[in-house]
């Protein structure tokens, strides 16, 4: 018997955990509490990470679909980066090279090895066809970074462990562990802002895990809290109760901008009563310390850019920005945007060939990917590559995607087990396991509540016959380059090849010693337990913008511009029901319900709805409902609950696994639906991200 400290990796919190390892196999997962960051904590994820490891559905070698069989067959390495270079090869040699589509999921911001290697391999390729999750996720805080602070991640983190007031909006912690705040432990962070006589207010269509333990909740109608943050900026300025910092250009046009949105206004817009706005507004100004907090509820909504902006601007406008207890900027050991290895972000740049929408930084929204690839032209997507990711499950009107990459060409996944979307893929390249790769977090430092740094060897080597992540890239970019008819300037090439050569280790290493930090590598190696920074600085601004002149101008025109939309916006009626979705603590996105430890339990597939909304339709609670939209139809059992703010129904993301026809080991259990086949991808935020939330729909 061994213990060895791991990290899981699977979500943002990235806690520090003990194994014990048996046999190579792990029979144990414990939270480290040596942790400084996560203190012991861990989730029931977390004590998973061994059986994904061991789980015998997870692919360990290639496999090649047959098209008209539709078997799979596992094949050699050799002859997988041969098929993946001959398809996307002769995708980009006949049709150029927009006819490759990629698609990047949520999990390579979690491996080392992607995010060192996955950028300079997606760049190989310059198509304009470049998608990820971000434009269903954190799109809106991406363009605000950049147009406040100069740049896409310098974004300021809720200083929990110290503020006296915790303004969530959109957000459950409880379940999801933070989001752009890396924030392990939450429930203890909680508590301890409890017992220093803090308060947290909740802002959620939702009594969720979170809103059941903050001081307040308030239920909202979704997509309807640009209203009420806007209204709470007014009272703000109204009031004189703004003191922000100097360093704040355009405040005068900010006071215009929200002057009409009054909280009466608020309150016929989102059902929060005037009095609560007004209240909130004027106890965040007074708290000693506030920090305002907004995610995916807020952002993958109709005004998501709006209310990120807002967000950011209540903590400017009453000088909490910056400021111990507020929301500071982290100082990680590599700080990857401060030495550029993250590009500041660049917006409208291009649009994207069939409907015009702009992108972010090099990418366009994933919910023009369907009509990327069905619409015949010049720029048609033939072919498509993913790493990491669902997109069938994950993206808008999935089901009309599914059919789009069934028709393609060619597709090659790089990904560790046939899902929903890979079911497609010519190839599958599975990459070694969280446990069998070196793990620094060059993302999650960023965004953390405390700064600590970590490096975690692989826990398991990797088999004979395995490939890591980067190798895999490093493999594609060579055999591609080899057969492309136009091929990038031998310097380019050269270049690419001497970066993608590199192993991520080394290049962590190297990013230590020639950083400011004097964190080194063996210092690392000597503590994998991690090492304390310490509490986030304050002070950090000015300097630390990115803004040709340290400065933030503070009404950016595409959101002045936006709030036309915001007054103008349909609002439902009584009778009307919208959508949103839900996390739980034991799910992780689309994946991770393979594990029998996972998934057993009561179901939690349903759609949750409330008691007077399912009577009103004769509806009965338990019975099989059917869900429609503008876009598609579900059925699924439905579960009454007063959690649910009237008018308002929950699914969760990521489930309706039974669709695929292949075997998914225990997930058929996971029963359900899935809500991207009820979601819109007509529907975007100003910054191109999908508008998940909110979703009219009716139920019968
Ligand atoms: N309606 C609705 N839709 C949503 C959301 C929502 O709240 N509501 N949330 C959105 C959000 S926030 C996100 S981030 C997206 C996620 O969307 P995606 O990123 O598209 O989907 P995931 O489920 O995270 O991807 C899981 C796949 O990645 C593979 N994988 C896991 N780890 C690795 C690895 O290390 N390497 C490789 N190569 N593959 C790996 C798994 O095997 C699995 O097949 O979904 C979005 N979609
Ligand atoms: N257990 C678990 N943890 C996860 C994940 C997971 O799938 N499972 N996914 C990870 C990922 S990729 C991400 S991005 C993060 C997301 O982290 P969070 O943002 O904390 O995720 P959710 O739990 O989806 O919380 C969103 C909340 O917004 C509410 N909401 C929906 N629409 C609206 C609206 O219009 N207005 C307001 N005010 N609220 C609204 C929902 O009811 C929900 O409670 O979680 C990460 N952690
Ligand atoms: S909260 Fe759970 S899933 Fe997230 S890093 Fe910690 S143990 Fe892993
Ligand atoms: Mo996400």
């Amino acid at each position: 018997m061994e213990k060895r400290l791991a990290v899981c990796n699977l979500c943002e919190a990235v806690c520090g955990l003990v194994l014990t390892i048996e046999e190579g196999q792990v029979t144990g997962v414990r939270g480290n509490p040596d942790d400084p960051l996560s203190r012991g904590h861990i989730c029931p994820k977390g004590v998973a990470i061994g059986d994904i490891h061991a789980d015998a559905d997870r692919l360990r070698r290639p496999v090649r679909r047959d098209r008209t069989t539709g078997e799979w067959t596992e094949i050699g390495w050799d002859e997988a980066f041969d098929l993946v270079a001959d398809g996307i090869a002769t995708a980009i040699n006949e049709h150029g090279k927009d006819a490759l589509a990629i698609y990047l999921g949520n999990p390579n911001v979690h491996s080392l090895g992607a995010m060192t290697h996955g950028g300079p391999l997606v760049q190989s390729f310059r198509t304009r066809n470049k998608f990820s999750a971000t434009s269903v996720d954190q799109l809106p805080h991406q363009l605000i970074g950049h147009l406040l602070y100069g740049h896409q991640l310098l974004l300021p983190v809720p200083d929990i462990d110290r503020t006296s007031y915790f303004l969530v909006f959109g957000a459950n912690p409880m379940a999801s562990n933070g989001s752009l705040m890396t924030v392990p432990d939450f429930p203890a962070r909680l508590r301890e802002l409890d017992a220093r006589g803090g308060r947290m207010v909740v802002f959620d269509p939702r009594r969720t895990e979170t809103a059941r333990v903050a001081s307040e909740h308030h239920f909202i109608r979704p997509g309807t809290d640009a209203w009420v943050l806007l209204a709470m900026l007014n009272v703000l300025f109204a009031e004189g109760l703004t003191t922000p910092p100097p360093y704040v250009d355009g405040l005068a046009e900010v006071e215009r901008m929200v002057s009409d949105f009054t909280p009466a206004a608020a309150e016929r817009a989102s059902g929060v009563p005037a009095e609560v706005v007004a209240q909130v507004a004027r106890e965040f100004a007074a708290a000693e310390t506030a920090a305002a907090y907004g995610r995916i509820g807020v952002s993958t909504q109709e005004f998501g850019l709006v209310c990120q902006w807002a967000v950011q601007l209540l903590n400017l406008v009453t000088g909490n920005t910056d400021r111990v207890g507020g929301a500071l900027l982290t100082f990680p050991a590599i700080d990857a945007v401060g030495r550029g290895l993250i590009g500041r972000g660049h917006f409208d740049r291009h649009r994207s060939r069939v409907r015009q929408a702009p992108e972010f930084a090099g990418e366009l929204p994933v919910a023009v990917l369907r009509e990327e690839i069905e619409t015949p032209g010049d720029g048609q997507v033939r072919a498509l590559l993913t790493l990491a990711g669902n997109p069938v499950l994950s993206t808008p009107d999935g089901a009309a995607l599914d059919r789009a990459v069934e028709g393609l060409d060619f597709y090659a996944a790089v990904d560790f087990y046939i899902n929903e979307t890979t079911r497609r893929a010519d190839v599958i390249l599975p990459p070694t396991s969280h446990l069998e790769r070196d793990h620094y977090d060059l993302v999650f430092h960023l965004l953390a509540v405390r700064d600590t740094a970590r490096f975690t060897p692989a826990v398991f080597p990797k088999g004979r016959d395995q490939r890591h992540d980067w190798e895999i890239f490093r493999e594609i970019n060579v055999r591609v380059t080899r057969r492309l008819r136009h091929k990038p300037s031998l310097r380019r090439r050269l270049k690419k090849s001497a970066r993608l050569g590199l192993s991520p280790t080394f290049i962590i290493a190297t990013l230590l010693r020639t950083g400011r930090s004097g964190v080194t590598i063996t210092q690392l190696r000597k503590h994998p337990e991690g090492v304390d920074i310490g509490p986030l600085r304050p002070g950090q601004l000015p300097d630390r913008l990115f803004t040709k002149d340290k400065r933030i101008q503070a009404a950016p025109a595409i959101v002045v511009g936006d709030l036309a939309r915001v007054r103008g916006q349909d609002l439902p009626d009584e009778d009307e029901l919208l959508l949103i979705g839900r996390r739980h603590q034991r799910d992780c996105n689309s994946w991770m319900h393979n594990t029998d430890r996972l998934t057993k339990g009561r179901p939690r597939h349903q759609l949750l709805m409330h008691p007077d909304d399912l009577a009103a339709r004769g509806l009965t609670d338990g019975s099989l409902v059917t869900v429609t939209s503008r876009v598609g139809s579900v059925k699924v059992d439905v579960q009454a609950t007063a959690d649910m703010m009237r008018g308002v129904v929950s699914l969760p993301h990521g489930y309706g696994h039974q669709r695929t026809g292949v075997r998914l080991g225990v997930a058929d259990k996971v029963a359900g639906a899935s809500i991207n086949d009820l979601t819109d991808p007509e529907r975007l935020d100003a910054s191109g991200n999908a508008a998940l939330s909110g979703v009219r729909v009716t139920v019968g």
